[in-house]
């Protein structure tokens, strides 16, 4: 039996703008910008390791608030899953993996390379965004 392991990513948003973050590894993904995450651990639900993730990469507190409906394959074994989070405490600070940060308005969320996997979800969080 083979077993998909899942990615978790986080669409936070404050003050109506959406945070990217810039990967500086590994070789084929650095300079290219993502929704931050990482894999799931045993046992854990994906807005455990969503927490777990942001605090360890970005040093802040968040609640997610609901999933971005969608599931989009990375490398083979893995797919990734979207939810979107409020920033509770802290300031975003690129601790690991990532090299620069931004905060976008959505007029703005395209003027980063996206990875190409997060776009979609990258698209729906924008939206979820300007309704408020
Ligand atoms: N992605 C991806 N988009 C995205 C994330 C968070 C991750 O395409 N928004 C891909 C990149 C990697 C894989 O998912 O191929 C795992 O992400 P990674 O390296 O951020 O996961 P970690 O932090 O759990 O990895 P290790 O600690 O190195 O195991």
């Amino acid at each position: 039996m083979t077993t998909v392991r899942v990615v978790v990513a986080g669409a936070v948003f404050h003050q109506g703008r959406l945070l990217a973050a810039r990967r500086s590894a590994p070789p084929e993904l650095a300079g290219r910008w993502e929704l931050p995450g990482g894999k799931l651990e045993p046992g854990e639900t994906a807005p455990e390791a969503l927490v777990r993730e942001l605090r360890e990469e970005l040093g802040v507190e968040t609640e997610p608030v609901g999933r971005i409906a969608g599931e989009w394959p990375l490398k083979p074994g893995y797919v990734l899953q979207v939810w979107t989070a409020r920033l509770l405490a802290g300031e975003p600070r690129p601790l690991e993996d990532h090299d620069e940060l931004r905060w976008l308005t959505p007029e703005r969320v395209d003027e980063v390379d996206w990875l190409e996997q997060d776009r979609p979800a990258v698209a729906e969080a924008v939206a979820r965004l300007r309704a408020g």
